[in-house]
């Protein structure tokens, strides 16, 4: 079974000085149940406590202060933070770039040169058999064409989430970010978590704002 589990969450627009550069749904494996309490569980199953947040590091990329009005080019190997891009490239966006939806940088899971379509992962504490919800913001590069910028959440290397962006209405000011949900359940002392664009040139997939924490849902299915 596969759940589309998703609710809007614009933000403000921010100033724009922004120079030319052009610009997510998903699957829910598995755990916490039916389509039918897709809304009910959107709203109850926000994550615990602060206490119960996961040693996930850096969910908003804003380590690397990198320049203002600008971007940056990773590619796989390298470090942001504790990310590291697991495949591709990618690019660490500066707000005044364009619109993040927390602080003031967020990650474009494209990047660009022969291999742009990048992902980045990290492996953080877990508790086997405890049930784990990442939130996270998702938005679309608005350049390119008008396709959905797609991508995927990984645990431990497999697919729990795909997701997709249409941003053919988004603007650098305004990207209109949404709130995106999925669980796993741990089975392990560590766990590694990924993002991978599926979206096929320079302008991909937007993320910011990634948290962890265990979730007082019970067992998921
Ligand atoms: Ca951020």
């Amino acid at each position: 079974m596969t759940v589309d589990i998703s609710s809007v969450d614009c933000r403000a627009p921010v100033p724009s000085r922004l120079r030319d550069r052009s610009g997510h749904a998903s699957p829910w494996r598995r755990f916490c149940v039916g389509a039918s309490l897709m809304g009910a569980l959107t709203a109850a199953f926000a994550p615990t406590s602060a206490a119960a947040t996961s040693g996930l590091g850096n969910g908003s990329f804003e380590q690397l202060d990198i320049a203002p009005d600008y971007f940056q080019n990773f590619v796989a190997g390298e470090s942001i933070g504790t990310w590291r891009v697991s495949m591709g490239s990618v690019d660490l966006i500066r707000a005044n770039f364009w619109q993040a939806s927390d602080g003031r940088q967020s990650l474009d899971l494209n990047g660009s040169g022969d291999r742009p379509v990048g992902g980045v992962q990290q492996t953080f504490a877990t508790r086997p058999g405890e049930t784990y919800e990442v939130v996270y913001s998702l938005a679309g590069n608005p350049g390119g064409d008008a396709t959905a910028k797609t991508g995927a959440v990984l645990v431990n290397g497999a697919v729990v989430q795909s997701f997709s962006f249409g941003s053919s209405t988004s603007t650098r000011e305004d990207m209109r970010y949404q709130t995106r949900k999925v669980r796993f359940i741990a089975i392990g002392l560590s766990t590694t978590l990924e993002f991978r664009s599926t979206t096929e040139g320079a302008y991909g997939p937007v993320i910011d704002d990634v948290d962890v924490g265990r979730c007082a849902c019970g067992a998921t299915s």
